[in-house]
């Protein structure tokens, strides 16, 4: 007879298809009824971190709702740092894990519900009686706030005997937030400010690609002639790529950035406008009406002018619909976009005689595939990634690690990644330190992208970002530098084609890798030897403002 973890198994299956963890004492159950009886493809990864980034990743690729799953205890606290990523990124996903028995706690259990709750994610416990319904309702609480949660298995209750397993209702989930009456007026006045603005600019961050905005925004662009672009995590949601000047804040062109402070009106739809983003307050000149268009409360930025309140997506075709018959601007015409989107072209060697990233990245972004999803770790180089390999939409350039500021988490993302799209080449872009961080799953990405998969390591014997940041105010270097690691070796060991860069021509490999078919090639991992010495102008700006 079924037991209570195929009672969860088998209901998580009805909302889920993919699965990754490490397998344990307090997960065994579950994943024999998940392998034995159910569809479901299971992902081993190394470490239980990489479980819960997998998940995310996969999500974050369009990949829809994942499970990770991780033993109790050591497990499950492995998967913390993870945890707290996806609850500060809006990440839904579930997390299945052991916990201790209902009998209480051994030595060598902890108290997981507080662990999770410290970093925001919420726990439901499964009993023997309930499983089925209560994991309903840990898919509802995960997709209805978009957050992480947890799913317990007390070790005494995994295997007991639960009987059929019963239906469970369908999760039901909140409408689009539609604007109240106040947001309705305001939405006319908006409108009025666009159809009479010279010099109109729309912003989307990725709350408007998670509300599905990208054709009203794109509607809007066009009755209104405005001038767009984007956040980090909302690069490409615009469909005219033409009238678009990429990324705002530190990763943006600085010419793009110049315009931007020339807009008159410009309308933010579902970015939270941090401060990267906002450049540190220096995005819009004092004269720009700001409007902000989020589901947040509030504005969540002084510079704000007016707030509207609601779902980007449907605001967006309000305020397309209102202006449909209105006479566009002309101002995106009037402007030569792709001439102000240019960066740097770096030279081919720094003068220390290592790589210069930038001609390196631009040379990779010449060469990567179309179809392609890029997920990035954290640290100095997210900046070359950033602003030399153009992206298709969001769901195509993922940066896990970023909202909780975490490094390591770059080598876990790629089988998230590479399952979500199962078509299109998965691109890591990661740091030597953050790749040693995250080595455990070196194993995990190459077995899964195999010859859909591609690593560039920016390998500058360094945790260059803490050199930028705390070397240059004359902080002991010591702990800062990490020797010169052959990453295109521990790239061998686990199967896959590992090349040492040390100039532009060795990117040929690149080349020859891409020419050939994916069933016919292994993982190729590309250990770019670049200098320290060249800042990214995104860590220029923080050096700035920090000092
Ligand atoms: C888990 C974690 N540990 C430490 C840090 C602090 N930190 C931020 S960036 C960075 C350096 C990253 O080095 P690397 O991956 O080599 O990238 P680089 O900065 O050299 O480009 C460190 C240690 C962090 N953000 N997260
Ligand atoms: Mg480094």
């Amino acid at each position: 007879m079924p037991t209570v973890s195929a009672h969860v198994a088998h209901t998580l299956v009805r909302h889920i298809d993919h699965v990754f963890g490490v397998m344990g004492n307090g997960n065994a159950h579950f994943l024999d009824a998940l392998e034995r009886s159910t569809d479901v493809a299971f992902t081993a990864v190394r470490h239980e971190a990489g479980g819960v980034v997998a998940a995310d990743a996969y999500h974050r690729a369009g990949g829809g709702l994942a499970a990770a799953t991780a033993t109790y205890g050591a497990g499950f606290t492995n998967t913390l740092t993870a945890l707290a990523e996806a609850v500060q990124a809006h990440v839904p996903l579930i997390l299945v894990v052991g916990d201790e028995p209902t009998s209480g706690p051994r030595p060598w259990d902890v108290d997981q519900i507080a662990l999770a709750s410290a970093v925001g994610a919420r726990t439901y416990t499964v009993g023997r009686a309930d499983a089925a319904a209560t994991t309903v309702i840990a898919i509802e609480h995960a997709l209805s706030y978009r957050v992480p949660t947890v799913l317990a298995i007390p070790y005494d209750v995994a295997k007991l005997d639960a009987g059929p397993v019963p239906p469970a209702p369908q999760p039901t989930l909140p409408a689009p937030l539609a604007p109240s009456p106040f947001a309705r007026a305001a939405i006319g006045e908006v409108a009025d400010l666009l159809a009479h603005a010279e010099r109109p600019f729309l912003l989307a961050g990725r709350g408007a690609w998670v509300a599905g905005a990208g054709g009203a925004l794109g509607r809007l662009a066009d009755a209104t002639g405005a001038v767009t672009a984007s956040t980090a995590l909302g690069r490409g949601i615009f469909p005219r790529g033409e009238f678009d000047l990429g990324v705002t804040g530190g990763f943006g062109a600085e010419p793009a950035m110049e315009l931007i402070r020339t807009a008159d009106v410009a309308v933010v739809f579902g970015a939270g406008l941090n401060q990267f983003t906002m450049r540190f307050g220096e995005l819009f000149a004092p004269g720009t009406h700001v409007v902000q268009v989020d589901t947040a409360p509030a504005a969540t930025h002084p510079h704000v002018g007016r707030y509207v309140r609601g779902d980007a997506a449907v605001v967006a075709a309000a305020l397309a619909d209102e202006l449909a018959g209105a006479a566009p601007s002309g101002w995106r015409e009037s402007i030569d976009i792709a001439a102000l989107r240019t960066y740097e072209a770096g030279d081919p060697l720094a003068p220390d005689g290592r790589l210069d990233p930038r001609s390196v990245a631009a040379r990779i972004g010449r060469l990567l595939p179309e179809d392609r999803v890029v997920v990035s770790d954290g640290g100095h180089f997210i900046g070359w990634a950033n602003m030399y390999w153009p992206v298709a939409s969001p769901d195509r350039m993922l940066m896990v690690g970023t909202a909780y500021q975490s490094i390591g988490l770059g080598f876990p993302s790629v089988p998230g990644a590479a399952l979500a799209q199962p078509d299109a080449v998965v691109v890591l872009t990661t740091g030597d330190g953050g790749g040693l961080m995250a080595l455990a799953d070196l194993e995990s990405a190459v077995r899964v992208a195999a010859g859909r998969g591609l690593a560039v390591v920016w390998n500058d014997a360094a945790y260059g970002a803490e050199v930028n940041l705390y070397g240059l105010q004359g902080l002991a270097r010591e702990p800062m530098l990490i020797p010169e690691v052959d990453f295109a070796g521990l790239a061998r060991s686990v199967g896959a084609e590992g090349v040492v860069v040390r100039s532009l021509d060795d990117l040929d490999a690149l080349e020859a890798w891409a020419a050939r078919p994916a069933s016919d090639r292994p993982f190729l991992l590309l250990d770019c030897r670049i200098s320290g010495d060249v800042v990214a102008p995104y860590q220029q700006e923080i050096i700035r403002v920090n000092s």
